[in-house]
């Protein structure tokens, strides 16, 4: 027996437990009746993402565009059956349990990695890795900047980046999580999977970067915890929602917690675990389900979670409904990715007539919003 299966250690809230053990099984099985993909990582981080999304995460699933909803990115996109469960379990609309049954299958949405746009809720395609860092510092910038043109009441949203081990390892990390401290991007979240196992073994094989002082030198924030406790969990999100830094919550965890031989091992890293592994996974975790069977009770319990958001994204609704029409429009223009109206005659205006751009705004924007006129240099 390995000591890592053993049953989740306490403080465990038993109902995040039992929701978190729903994402467990659905990776365990779509990986096995596909016969490829990555199991571990989803069953390692299945809890952190469970505080998460019940309790942190501004999303809507009948609204997965809406403008200010929180960001997540899973830049370990490996663990692609990790997000896939998620949004079947919160209610996406597209993700429905035949895609997971067709997971890493041609021409369904569960894509061996996550694609932006083959499902709603996917934010950014990853699994090259570091990809998702990347774009999370960008996501972040982008979030920072909007808020200082338009204001908090329309912009105002956090960016969560789950990341592992290869990750961290890869050079876009270091230039991206550099520029993201440097521009303290405090609502940039990223949770490390320290579980020190990668792809041919621990960890120590490859890497012995003491990766908490790199962040700090970065210029973050940083926490450690363990990723099995709920309440660690939360707590860690909540000093990282007030810190005027970016943070870094390293986790540790364990990849493929539950599985009886598998856990804590390479071997749950890219594998499907088969069949016996499973059977024992399931007694360990007390999940006595068949595979893609997913108890009322506990659907719910998701559905809910879900559910969470949508009066948020109403009362954003109705806040930009009451902005001046201007100010709204050109937000729109924005989020829709359309070009200003000036945009065509502008490059034939001799630049002496334009004046210079202000500081903080887009090239591509030729009409300083408020706050951005306070900013232009004199
Ligand atoms: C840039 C890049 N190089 C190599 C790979 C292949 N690859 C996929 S996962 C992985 C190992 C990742 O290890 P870790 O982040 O520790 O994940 P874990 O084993 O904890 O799930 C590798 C090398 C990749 N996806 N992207």
């Amino acid at each position: 027996m390995n000591d890592s299966a053993a049953p989740l250690p306490p403080p465990a809230n038993p109902k995040l437990r039992r929701m978190a053990k729903a994402l467990r099984a659905l990776a365990m099985d779509a990986v096995e009746l596909a016969k490829s993909g990555h199991p571990g990582m989803p069953m390692g981080m299945a809890d952190i993402a469970t505080v998460l999304f019940t309790q942190f995460l501004r999303f809507d699933p009948q609204a997965p565009d809406w403008p200010d909803r929180d960001r997540f990115i899973l830049s370990n996109g490996h663990g692609s059956m990790l997000l896939y469960g998620l949004l079947h379990l919160t209610g996406y609309p597209d993700m429905t349990m035949d895609e997971i049954r067709h997971f890493r299958q041609v021409g369904s949405r569960t894509a061996g990695h996550p694609e932006r746009g083959l499902a709603s809720g996917i934010e950014v395609t990853t699994g090259p890795l570091g990809q998702g860092l990347g774009n999370s510092a960008g996501m972040a910038l982008a979030e920072r900047h909007l808020a200082a043109e338009f204001g908090d009441d329309l912009v105002d949203h956090h960016t969560y980046v789950f990341c592992g081990d290869g990750c961290l390892m890869e050079g876009i990390s270091h230039e991206a999580l550099g520029l993201a401290g440097h521009l303290r991007l405090n609502k940039l979240i990223v949770f490390w999977d320290d579980n020190a196992i990668s792809i041919d073994g621990p960890t120590s094989l490859a890497v012995s970067d003491d990766q908490l002082e790199r962040f700090r030198a970065h210029g973050w924030a940083v926490d450690r915890i363990d990723g099995l406790n709920h309440d660690e969990i939360a707590d860690a999100i909540r000093r990282a929602q007030a810190s005027d830094r970016p943070s870094l919550i390293a986790c540790r965890t364990i990849i493929a917690y539950g599985a009886p031989t598998k856990a804590g091992t390479a071997a749950a890293h890219g594998n499907p675990l088969g069949a016996e592994e499973i059977k024992g996974a399931r007694e360990r975790l007390g999940w006595e389900y068949p595979p893609f069977v997913i108890p009322d009770d506990i659907r719910q319990e998701w559905r809910e979670a879900g559910a969470r958001g949508a009066a948020v994204r109403q009362a954003w609704e109705q806040r930009l409904a009451a902005a001046a029409a201007e100010r709204r429009s050109e937000f729109l223009r924005r989020q829709k990715g359309e070009l200003p109206a000036e945009f065509d005659s502008a490059p034939r205006t001799p630049k002496s007539q334009r004046g210079r751009p202000p500081a903080v705004c887009s090239t591509l924007s030729f009409r300083p919003s408020r706050n951005c006129s306070a900013a232009r240099p004199t």
